[in-house]
């Protein structure tokens, strides 16, 4: 990983203060007030109130240290401030220490609708919501320690399982389909793609099918895992999933179901 980026780090002051300009937390408010429209009876229940609980400001770009207060007090979490995309080693240790990292720049004008690299924005309203809810927070965890001890190999696989989950995960409810995956949550376009378009698979969630299932990081996704609950998420983590790994790379990854080679 560790791709560079052409974003520049925002860097905290010696109080701890990120300064953000009127522009960036113009694009803060921007992205905000669209997203929070755009995933009404959209996203999960878990997510919603763990957004209820951050409180997230409107017009500006918010401090980690907020943040890490309720994080902190609800499932032990902290953000890690980052310059941008950090390699997988780093990646797998601080999700394993419950310490999600945050690159602190915001996404510019031009790339409003889509980023490829994840800005302060995904990370902080796509994926800290979720981070309030003890299945969700303990699943993260715990992918983290395994993946702290595997292989590269292997985690090319679990790489896949984080995407289809952490990022890309939806949730079959009473209610109708819902989202908790912050790669969705984060993105004008795929908030709608992925609950209302018949052009996506939405299969249920098999934990053997998504380590083999490739994945492309720079389009709408061909294909969503659905679970039934956030406490599934827990059980996946529990089960054996390096074994369940090995069986994947067994038998082989299913073709891409992208036009080009680009996959995960
Ligand atoms: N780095 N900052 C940051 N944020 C991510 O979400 C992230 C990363 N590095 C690796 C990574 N995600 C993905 O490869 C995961 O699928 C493992
Ligand atoms: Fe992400």
């Amino acid at each position: 990983m560790g791709k560079t980026t052409h974003y520049k780090a925002k860097i905290p002051d010696r109080d701890g203060i990120i300064h953000y300009t009127q522009e960036e937390n113009a694009t803060w408010k921007l992205l905000i007030k669209r997203q929070l429209k755009l995933i009404e009876n959209r996203a999960c229940d878990e997510f919603l109130t763990g957004l209820d609980q951050l409180n997230l400001p409107v017009h500006y770009i918010p401090q980690l240290s907020d943040i890490d207060a309720t994080l902190n007090s609800t499932t032990g979490w902290k953000t890690e401030r980052v310059p941008a995309l950090i390699n997988f080693d780093r990646f797998f240790a601080l999700l394993a220490d419950k310490k999600f990292p945050v690159a602190t720049f915001i996404r510019s004008r031009e790339e409003l609708d889509y980023i490829q690299e994840p800005d302060i924005f995904h990370e902080i309203f796509g994926h800290c919501p979720l981070l309030t809810d003890p299945d969700f927070a303990r699943f993260t965890e715990n992918y983290g320690k395994l993946a702290m001890g595997a292989s590269s190999e292997e985690r090319k696989y679990l790489a896949r399982l984080y995407w289809f989950t952490v990022e890309f995960g939806l949730l079959d409810t009473p209610a109708g389909l819902r989202i908790y995956g912050g790669g969705i949550l984060s993105s004008k376009q795929e908030v709608i793609y992925a609950t209302e378009s018949e052009q996506p698979l939405k299969a249920a969630f098999n934990c053997l099918e998504v380590l083999r299932t490739p994945y492309r990081i720079d389009v709408l996704q061909a294909i969503y895992f659905k679970i039934t609950s956030m406490g599934d998420l827990s059980k996946i983590s529990q089960s054996n999933l390096l074994e369940l790994v090995a069986q994947a790379k067994a038998l082989g990854a299913y073709p891409s179901l992208y036009p080009e080679k680009k996959t995960g």
